[in-house]
């Protein structure tokens, strides 16, 4: 039987366990990539394991989310993570250097190698044929430290492209007719490995618009194969030597078959508030839209902004729209300067916001009340623009640059003939902005700068006989990490202090939670479907660590944050019979009288709503050294004791 292009990667990298679907496996892994909102934390985790330098092939860290600079904090953090770089053998990615999975694909992404990244867009390396996936902070720091990554072995899902897209649909509408035929929680579980005819229409950087919202699946990853296409793209970044075929064997076998004829799909946008909700831009042209932000990990490529910046060329935005640009890397930004189409962009009316994530990740621009905002990113999930009635649609650069001029929905298949406009054959290389770390030599003399802001990682304790504690929230379906702790620009600089940032956890759903559970002391959250879509930040779950959240029961999971809960110390707990969700109640007082015992045992596990006086059963599950992580109170005991 032959193998999946994951499989090969999965194969050439396992250091434990065997490619069984379902079974724990470790990985060996080449690459890691940071962001500063994720990394602070994961290098003070990292310091925590008193390793002097980074094991992997290559290291990077990338500041890119928190660039706004409103206080001392962001600046601080990031002096930290450079100082950190510099000693621990890590490459640093200055801010305005660009947002890093773009730049990572860019600069230094190999296909067939492993990357890990403490941000759930990583997989936006699959482009380029890599086995990229997000992953939380401790796990990447474990792995800098020459550690394994465990993932559950994931089923392989193949999408079969074929046929060519019309002129004027985009790698955007792909991803987002995946979205619409698997849902945000249809990848868990999976890899989602892209193949057929229609793959090699698709040029790079349309592969990773496609690879990186994958993640909004819930996938591990998503992956394309790398074939000429990939060998050009790596030349015309300087780097063919990093190029390696791969592709899957005919005779490879998928568990899950989706079909996508490219020559058939249309304009699509994800509607408010979530990925998957699916229309066709036909189906809205005409509402007027507010406004339309340009750029972010998905779509802010050369090729994207140079498609937009033929539309808006000559032209005029709107008098009812506010556009926003973000070139996606410095290479990005400078390519359009050097050749004009930015003195398009501006002349247009564009705002030029700099190379990085920003009101993707509610770092400005956020629209008016109800305002209808058409953007490219990956997520549209309600309040994360910054405005909490905002309407966010999900689009192509191509819908949001024709919608900015009419000021209306529009199909840009209205603009008739495609633009002619391709990749260039050398790409302007320019890698002054990467800061390379300290010769071995030298890096015991380098000073570690810890501004006031950046605090300590929560206490955790090792896992108790049993557990007394009551429901101090109950949440529905969808729950996303935006809901569990909240970004944009007043919370996002408090990412290195857990003890402030977690007055802000689920505020967004109750506010009087994070009083409630610190009062308390020691609290279940009660959650349904899908629990921890979204970012990897681990904040969602150390923040209710800090706050005394000692287990999370719910219908479901999403794959990261599950993780990150496990990682935490924080029993990641689902119901054995969904209809017992309603069986617990906000303030009820719930017993898990043998946790301990049935952790150890892998049994079932017991709940006593001591309110109600009803038992109720609940499953862990857990491999045997997530067990081992979860009885020894997170995994920085775990790999204190192992170590
Ligand atoms: C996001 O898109 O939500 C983020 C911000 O990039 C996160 C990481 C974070 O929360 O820092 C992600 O996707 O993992
Ligand atoms: Fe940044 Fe947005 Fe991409 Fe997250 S999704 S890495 S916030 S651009």
């Amino acid at each position: 039987m032959g193998y999946t292009i994951a499989q090969k990667i999965i194969k050439e990298h396992l250091v434990s366990g065997e490619m069984v679907v379902g079974t724990d496996i470790g990985l060996k892994i080449d690459q890691t990539l940071t962001q500063d909102a994720t990394g602070t934390m994961a290098y003070i985790e990292y310091e925590a394991m008193g390793i002097p330098r980074v094991k992997t092939e290559k290291s990077v860290a990338y500041i890119d989310h928190n660039t706004l600079q409103t206080g001392f904090e962001n600046a601080d953090d990031h002096r930290f993570i450079q100082s950190v770089c510099k000693k621990h053998g890590i490459y640093f990615s200055r801010p305005g250097n660009g947002i890093c999975h773009q730049v990572h694909l860019e600069r230094f992404g190999k296909p067939g190698k492993t990357l890990i990244g403490s941000d759930s867009h990583t997989p936006t390396g699959g482009g380029i044929g890599m086995l990229a996936i997000g992953a939380g902070g401790l796990d990447v720091a474990v792995a800098m430290g020459g550690g394994a990554y465990y993932i559950t072995m994931p089923k392989m899902v193949r999408v079969n492209l074929t046929g060519k897209l019309s002129p004027w649909v985009s790698a955007k509408d792909i991803i987002l007719a995946v979205l619409k035929v698997m849902s945000v929680k249809g990848g868990v579980g999976k890899i989602v490995e892209y193949g057929g005819e229609g793959v090699k229409t698709l040029t790079v950087p349309e592969r990773a618009t496609i690879t990186n919202m994958g993640a909004e699946l819930g996938a591990t990853t998503s992956v394309f194969p790398s074939d000429e296409t990939t060998r050009e793209f790596l030349k015309a970044q300087g780097r063919e030597e990093d190029y390696t075929e791969l592709s899957a064997d005919a005779d490879a076998v998928y568990d899950e078959v989706i079909e996508i004829n490219l020559s058939e799909l249309e304009p699509l946008a994800a509607c408010p508030h979530s990925p998957d909700n699916i229309k066709t831009i036909k189906e809205l042209e005409g509402q007027q839209v507010d406004q339309v932000c340009i750029g972010s990990c998905t779509n802010s490529s050369y090729l994207d902004l140079m498609r937009v910046a033929y539309i808006l060329k000559g032209k005029k935005v709107a008098d009812n729209v506010s556009l926003a640009i973000a070139p996606g890397s410095k290479q990005v930004f400078n390519m359009l300067a050097l050749n004009g189409a930015l003195g398009d962009l501006i002349a247009a009316g564009a705002r030029i916001l700099e190379s990085a994530c920003g009101p993707c990740i509610g770092m400005g621009q956020s629209p008016n009340s109800k305002g209808i905002s058409l953007r490219t990113f990956n997520r549209n999930f309600e309040g994360r623009s910054g405005t909490a009635d905002g309407q966010i649609y999900l689009v192509s650069p191509e819908t949001a640059a024709v919608s900015a001029i009419k000021g209306v929905f529009t199909d840009p298949r209205c603009l008739g003939e495609a633009a002619e406009i391709e990749l260039p054959e050398k790409f302007l290389i320019n890698d002054n902005m990467v800061i390379d770390p300290a010769p071995v030599e030298e890096m015991d003399s380098v000073e570690i700068l810890r501004g006031p802001n950046i605090k300590e990682y929560p206490k955790t304790s090792p896992l108790t006989d049993s557990i007394e504690a009551s429901c101090s929230l109950k949440v529905g379906d969808n729950i996303t990490t935006d809901h569990i702790m909240p970004a944009g620009a007043k919370i996002l600089p408090l990412r290195s202090n857990i003890p402030k940032i977690s007055q802000h956890c689920f505020t967004v759903c109750d506010k009087d939670f994070p009083e409630r559970a610190k009062t308390l002391g020691k609290s279940i959250i009660v959650g349904g479907e899908n629990y921890g879509q979204g970012s990897s930040r681990e904040h969602a779950a150390l923040a209710p660590l800090y706050l005394g959240v000692k287990a999370v029961l719910v219908k479901s999971f999403a794959r990261i944050h599950k993780s990150n809960l496990i990682n935490a110390g924080i029993l990641p707990l689902t119901f054995k019979d969904n209809a017992d969700y309603d069986k617990i109640k906000l303030g009820d007082m719930l017993e898990l009288p043998n946790i301990k015992e049935e952790i150890t045992n892998a049994s079932d596990i017991t709940v006593v709503n001591k309110t109600t006086g009803e038992t109720i059963k609940a499953d862990c599950e857990l491999s045997d050294r997530t067990r081992a992580i979860i009885i020894a109170g997170g995994l920085l005991d775990y790999t204190k004791e192992n170590s």
